[in-house]
């Protein structure tokens, strides 16, 4: 999607949350599927009305392949491709945005400033644009990838006053999103008052995700003020409802 039709793809997001009452975006792991399968999923995402897609995971088996995912997806949707990556590795220069996650529910010094410090001048020599997202990990009763992977513990899921200091520090650390999840393919999402006690709290974009799977929970995120849905694991294992996935997270048209 070129750069002057989308402007930013910040402002593209803000305004298709303003537009829509919430963005829908959907999460593909290059790591599960192969490039034609990532190109037909991307293109279903499309055609059923995601806002955006998000490329990440949290391993990265074949670097060379991640490259071109980024450049393959862009050929194919008339939407943005951002990098989420799970550390610097994953950085590519042909991402349209990427979301440059600091974990500040974890205490793991190298996911709050040392891959970052990593990535930083490749994304300056890249050109691509940084969304300054502060990534909080809830717990979801289970031993989740991103858990293990990160070597942090999860918050408590009933502490909100944990969770809404968090976001309040990364808002004040001039950070541009709050990302609220349970971490992809957990059995339970997001706590919809855990949602509604940090939007109410903070003024900056909440996004949510982890272990979405019907349209109904999807809603119920946005209705507790989430202003970007994220699925993953459903694009992969039920494609068949991102159309009522994506009318369950646009209240408006
Ligand atoms: C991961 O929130 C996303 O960051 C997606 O999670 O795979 O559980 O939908 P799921």
């Amino acid at each position: 999607m070129s750069a002057d039709r989308l402007g930013s793809t910040l402002k593209y997001l803000l305004e298709v949350r303003e537009r829509r009452g919430a963005g829908y975006l959907t999460l593909l792991d290059p790591d599960r599927l192969s490039l034609t399968q990532l190109e037909e999923r991307a293109v279903m995402c499309a055609e059923a009305g995601a806002d955006a897609i998000l490329v990440g995971t949290s391993l990265m088996l074949s670097t060379a392949k991640n490259a071109s995912v980024f450049q393959r997806l862009r050929e194919v949707v008339d939407m943005p491709v951002i990098s989420f990556p799970g550390d610097a590795g994953q950085v590519v220069p042909t991402a349209d945005a990427i979301f440059f996650l600091s974990m500040i529910s974890g205490r793991n010094p190298e996911l709050l400033i040392g891959q970052q410090v990593r990535a930083a001048p490749l994304l300056k020599e890249y050109g691509v644009e940084v969304i300054s997202t502060a990534y909080m990990l809830i717990e979801s009763g289970s031993l989740t990838s991103t858990e293990y992977m990160s070597s942090t513990r999860p918050m408590p899921c009933d502490k909100h006053d944990i969770a809404m200091a968090h976001a309040l520090a990364a808002e004040f650390l001039g950070m541009k999103l709050i990302y609220l999840e349970t971490g992809s393919g957990a059995g339970v999402s997001v706590p919809d008052g855990l949602i509604r006690a940090v939007v109410d709290y903070i003024t900056l974009p909440v996004v949510v995700g982890g272990g979405i799977r019907d349209a109904a929970t999807a809603r119920e995120k946005v209705e507790a003020g989430a202003g970007f849905v994220v699925t993953g694991t459903a694009v992969e294992s039920d494609p068949g409802r991102l159309r009522d996935l994506s009318a369950a997270v646009h209240i408006r048209e």
